[in-house]
């Protein structure tokens, strides 16, 4: 494992991408993807040292022609703890123009080292104008003793076009597996989990959610129900897998952000239509 994260990491290093193998930290990164003039950026804060209280840190902000301000992460409870821990112990890294990967190797309460290895790996891709894709998809590794089973947690509050009071948010799916949180002027977010051993999918106020994350006592959550839709919304999704030494468990949160066109670009992508029509019909 610690091979194969070299070798990954040798890989960049030959190319134009910033690299810092072994004992890497990446404090925060930015991502950027392009479709012509349409932009989408990713960046990623406050990656470094957020185990519990307050609120795990993690900024981040997507844009997309318009700034979200965003809070996004990961964290963790295993059998032998009443609480969660957010994911902080980062120990590689790279960065590259559209992807990222960090690994954190986690304690777990009864067991000597650090034996829950979580690997995130996020891509940013602009898929056409005004739609853009980040594909965070993880990897939980049991490398400790025994049958464990642990509860993952991934956290989102976006705040639509950097205001959070005007959003609504809505479940989508049979599982609930995708939060879909719309700003009035248009623009949509939406989150999707993969749904292998998803137990768990809230929107509630961002908060009260935070709180959970941060707090000394444990929690759980249901598939869905009555979303919060007043306030600053944000979601949770869980899922709950056992696990044995060596073995691992793969997910995904894909989040999409559709900006709906305005008015002036459909005008000029209707000349265009237009000249290109005339042009052909000039031939
Ligand atoms: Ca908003
Ligand atoms: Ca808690
Ligand atoms: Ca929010």
């Amino acid at each position: 494992m610690r091979r194969s994260t070299f070798l990954r990491a040798s890989a960049f290093v030959a190319g134009t991408i910033a690299v810092l193998p072994g004992a890497a930290q990446i404090g925060s990164f930015v991502l950027a993807d392009r479709v012509g003039d349409d932009a989408s950026t990713f960046e990623h804060r406050e990656l470094i040292g957020h185990r519990e209280f307050p609120y795990a840190g993690q900024g981040a902000t997507y844009s997309l022609r318009q700034r979200n301000e965003l809070q996004t992460w990961f964290w963790y409870r295993t059998e032998y703890d009443p609480r969660e821990y957010a994911f902080s112990a980062q120990t590689a890294g790279w960065v590259g123009d559209t992807t990222a990967s960090l690994t954190h190797d986690e304690l777990v309460t009864g067991q000597g080292g650090r034996p829950l290895r979580f690997t995130v790996d996020y891509s940013l891709t602009h898929i056409s104008p005004g739609r853009s894709l980040v594909e965070t998809a993880f990897t939980l590794t049991h490398r400790g003793q025994g049958s464990l089973t642990i509860d993952l947690f991934n956290f989102n509050d976006i705040d639509m076009l950097d205001t959070q009071f005007d959003d609504s948010a809505r479940y989508v799916g049979a599982n609930a597996q995708t939060h879909m949180v719309t700003d009035p002027e248009g623009a949509v977010w939406s989150a999707t989990a993969s749904t292998a051993g998803l137990t768990g999918s809230v929107i509630d106020s961002a908060g009260i959610l935070k709180m959970d994350m941060s707090d000394a006592f444990t929690n759980d959550y249901a598939l869905g129900g009555d979303p919060f839709l007043d306030g600053d919304v944000a979601g949770v999704f869980q899922w709950t897998v056992t696990l044995q030494p060596g073995e691992s468990f793969r997910g995904s949160v894909v989040q999409r952000l559709d900006v709906v066109p305005e008015p002036a670009t459909l005008t000029a992508l209707g000349l265009g239509l237009l000249a290109a029509f005339r042009r052909r019909r000039h031939r």
